[in-house]
């Protein structure tokens, strides 16, 4: 079912439906011998309501504030789509997105998702793992990061043709947090194709870090040996680093990051404290020991 602006939360499984399937996915893994990792990661929190996740969104192709995206997405053409793999890889080329995650399995996992600007949701994402596609792909020896491009068409993108960021937009990871299994490449949320204003049709989502580092639209995945420049730390190095992992304990230069507001939380909900890693420090915290995070930001 391709996705429609005019989607609402009774076009896709009811919540309390696609809870009740969760709990049931989640009793037969249990029952089935030990997983190689515990049920899926999602949290147990509340998802936001469909409104709220397609409703506030940042997508500065699209224009800067949170309202644009839902009003201006709708005209990105989404489908065809390729994404272009190149660099420290074994199977480089340019793949129609059918074939580049074809005989991936896609799974539901219910994210936290915070904001540098210190506010959250929780999302029901439906996607593949990153790592399932690097392994498909074939990485070389050298690689050490992997690098994230978004589309650049101007014609479809109005905020592209603005100045202050120099487009594409672009992101980048560590190998070993590319490879770790909670990084997803995200194809849909509420069980439906992703909408075009949360970063259709693939996106990257990877929880323990501000969102900002969950790049949308990807069109470009290449291999390499260096660290790759990242469209918010070009902009303001000293306030956006290269690792972005949540951490309370870490302000950013001009606000808080102690605590978090939690949209669709209404009028009386308060801010609620900020986990280390955004509550996903059990799982990643190994990945940067003996690393300064006041540092590596
Ligand atoms: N291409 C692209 N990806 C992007 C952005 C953007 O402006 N352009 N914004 C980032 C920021 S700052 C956030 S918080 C999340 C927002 O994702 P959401 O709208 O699905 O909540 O997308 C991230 N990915
Ligand atoms: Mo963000």
């Amino acid at each position: 079912m391709p996705y429609s602006p005019s989607l609402t939360r009774a076009d896709v499984t009811p919540k309390r439906l696609f809870l009740n399937r969760r709990a049931l996915i989640a009793g037969a893994a249990a029952l089935a011998a030990t997983p190689a990792f515990p049920a899926g990661f999602s949290t147990d929190e509340a998802p936001n309501a469909l409104e709220d996740i397609t409703s506030y969104n940042n997508y500065y192709e699209f224009g800067f504030d949170k309202t644009d995206p839902a009003a201006y997405a709708s005209k990105l053409t989404t489908d065809p789509w390729s994404v272009t793999v190149d660099g420290l890889v074994d199977n480089p080329g340019t793949y129609p997105l059918a074939e580049l995650i074809a005989g991936l399995p896609i799974e539901e996992r219910i994210y936290r998702f915070r904001c540098v600007e210190a506010w959250s949701m929780v999302v029901p994402w439906q996607g593949l793992q990153l790592s399932g596609l690097l392994e498909k792909l074939g990485v070389q020896a050298g690689a050490k990061y992997v690098a994230f491009e978004t589309l650049h068409r101007p014609e479809e993108m109005p905020g592209q043709s603005r100045p202050g960021i120099e487009w594409p937009y672009r992101e980048g990871l560590r190998l070993d947090e590319a490879m770790h299994p909670l990084a997803l490449l995200a194809t849909g949320l509420y069980g439906a194709p992703m909408p075009n204003q949360n970063g259709a049709p693939i996106r990257l989502v990877v929880p323990w870090k501000y969102g900002f580092k969950s790049i949308k639209a990807i069109v470009r995945i290449t291999l390499t040996d260096t660290q790759p420049q990242t469209t918010w730390n070009m902009l303001q190095p000293n306030e956006y680093g290269f690792y972005a992992n949540v951490n309370p304990k870490v302000d950013h230069p001009r606000w808080s990051q102690a605590s978090e507001r939690r949209i669709g939380g209404g009028l009386f909900a308060g801010r609620v404290d900020t986990p280390m890693f955004n509550g996903y420090e059990d799982h990643v915290a190994s990945l940067y020991t003996g690393q300064d995070l006041a540092k590596d930001y």
